[in-house]
């Protein structure tokens, strides 16, 4: 794992995208992602105006929005992630051939490439899949754009392991611009061939091991020590009656503490 700072990696790193959010984690010193998995575009803005000081990132998925609308979900959004300096990442996991995702990416009610900085996708159908996103990309905006390829789950069961893992790290080297780095659980390497991918880790939790549906969480200390980068929080952050304002501060904390240890190391 890296045992850089975030500012010495930023510097460096081969990814645009990679670099703005590195920027932003050293500037704002955080390094803690916000999943706000709602279905209102009301408390997604309400949420991500709370937590907003708090987070590098905001996480969403947008297709659980019963009211999702360019002009009345996205443009407010975009207005808070410049008001509190933080970037955004749609969860959307593309997992077709390269045609069609860049046609998902690019198009429908969602025209995802238009707004979020960061996204990602399974390398289940290959590294076709990669060139159909970042050609969509291209062509919708002159604003960089990040891809996350996802190598490990959080969820019990995954088959998300072993050679998958490796096949996937291995389609991630043929593009050093556009891929950013991972979703996993902890390092992939690659330092030795000169990536310095991102690694962002989702299933953490400071209060609960897991929930009813296979969803296993990990502490902050534990995914931080083993290579996370980014770490991902969402009910932890609000659900259950907790106040988010609190809980942002809370994670937040936690994450930066895990780093500054690591680094110190
Ligand atoms: P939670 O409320 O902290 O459990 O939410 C976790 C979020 O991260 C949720 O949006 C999931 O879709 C997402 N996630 C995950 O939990 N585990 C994974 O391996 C991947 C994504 Br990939």
């Amino acid at each position: 794992m890296s045992t850089k700072t975030y500012k010495e990696r930023a510097v460096a790193h081969a990814s645009p995208v990679a670099a703005k959010l590195l920027t932003l984690m050293h500037e704002k010193s955080t390094n803690l992602c916000a999943s706000v998995d709602v279905r209102t575009t009301k408390k997604l803005l309400e949420l991500a105006d709370t937590l907003g000081p708090h987070i590098c990132l905001l996480k969403t998925h947008v297709d659980i929005l019963t009211d999702f609308d360019m002009e009345k979900t996205i443009k407010p959004l975009k207005e808070l992630a410049a008001k509190h300096k933080f970037m955004i990442f749609e969860d959307r996991k593309f997992a077709d051939i390269g045609n069609t995702v860049k046609l998902q990416y690019s198009s429908g009610v969602y025209r995802i490439s238009e707004w979020s900085d960061i996204t990602n996708a399974h390398g289940i159908t290959g590294p076709s899949v990669i060139a159909g996103l970042k050609q969509a990309a291209e062509t919708a905006t002159t604003e960089p754009r990040g891809l996350l390829m996802l190598a490990e789950l959080s969820s019990a069961g995954s088959l998300a392991h072993g050679d998958y893992t490796k096949g996937v790290v291995e389609m991630a080297k043929t593009d050093k611009d556009f891929v950013m780095g991972f979703i996993a659980q902890g390092d992939m390497g690659g330092r030795d061939q000169g990536f310095d991918w991102i690694i962002m880790t989702p299933g953490v939790n400071l209060d609960e091991k897991g929930d009813s549906l296979g969803q296993q969480y990990r502490s902050v200390e534990d995914v931080v020590a083993g290579g996370s980068d980014v770490i991902i929080v969402g009910r932890g952050l609000f659900s259950n009656g907790r106040d988010p304002a609190v809980e942002g501060a809370r994670y937040r904390k936690a994450c930066w503490d895990a780093y500054l240890k690591r680094i110190r190391k």
